[in-house]
């Protein structure tokens, strides 16, 4: 049995779609992170960085294996089931390569555009500006490269495109009013679109979607208090 230690976001999705794929037994554990509960001393106990997904694989050999960061619990899950990641050679160091451009470029750049867009407020639009920028640019960079191949790492669907698909669905689904770069436009408009339309074929990848949007989200029950620390500002702001 696997333990995720989750809440309603992106990150979190990439590993369920993942669990629904290879269809290993897997418990969801909430963490409501606007009240904290990834700041307890048992939380760090798995996850140093206090940041959701976390999975604690039970049935490791040596005894229960904590795994955090989504790349690397996909990577784990990946060489546990050998599955949506070759086992060597080029085909793998391409699904790495795209596996790593989500984690270091699309991830952090787009979890800032959340943050301009929806929580700072006012008076922040240099930063706002500079993170849509970013995102368009990564937006480019993903289209260049499902226009000449149908998944990420090239003719096979593989754990980069399960990493990258969250956020293009969060974005589609969230801000395309406001930012019409991020509207995903169907069948016969762009290869991103089309790229998303054909993983959503994937009965896992419906599943998961589905499974993940029952999960509601601890947001609106948050205090001012509870969003500092959530955002680190106010009293949570470094001196
Ligand atoms: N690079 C990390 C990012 C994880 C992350 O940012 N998780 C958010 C939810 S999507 C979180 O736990 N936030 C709580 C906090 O920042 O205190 C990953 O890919 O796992």
């Amino acid at each position: 049995m696997i333990d995720l230690y989750a809440s309603p976001t992106p990150n979190v999705l990439k590993v369920r779609i993942m669990l629904e794929e290879v269809g290993l037994p897997y418990r969801l554990l909430p963490i409501n992170v606007w009240k904290g509960d990834q700041f307890t001393d048992a939380f760090k106990a798995l996850n140093p960085n206090s940041k959701v997904p976390v999975i604690v694989d039970a049935d490791a050999e040596g005894g229960p294996c904590p795994v955090f960061e989504s790349a690397a619990i996909l990577i784990y899950l990946a060489e546990k089931t050998g599955r949506f990641l070759p086992a060597a050679g080029r085909a793998r160091t391409q699904v790495l390569q795209w596996l790593l451009f989500q984690a270091a470029n699309q991830g952090p750049a787009s979890g800032q555009l959340v943050h301009f867009q929806r929580y700072a407020g006012p008076g922040n639009d240099y930063s706002l500006s500079r993170y849509k920028t970013e995102v368009k640019r990564l937006y480019d960079v993903l289209e260049g490269r499902l226009s000449g191949t149908p998944y990420l790492a090239g003719e096979d669907y593989s754990i980069a495109d399960m990493a990258a698909l969250p956020w293009v669905l969060l974005f589609d689904r969230m801000f395309s009013e406001a930012i019409p770069f991020l509207k995903l436009d169907g069948d016969g408009g762009t290869a991103l679109a089309r790229w998303v339309s054909r993983c959503r074929q994937r009965p896992a990848v419906e599943r998961a979607i589905a499974l993940h949007a029952e999960l509601k989200s601890d947001m609106p029950t948050a205090t001012e208090d509870d969003r500092d620390r959530f955002f680190g500002r106010g009293a949570y702001a470094a001196r």
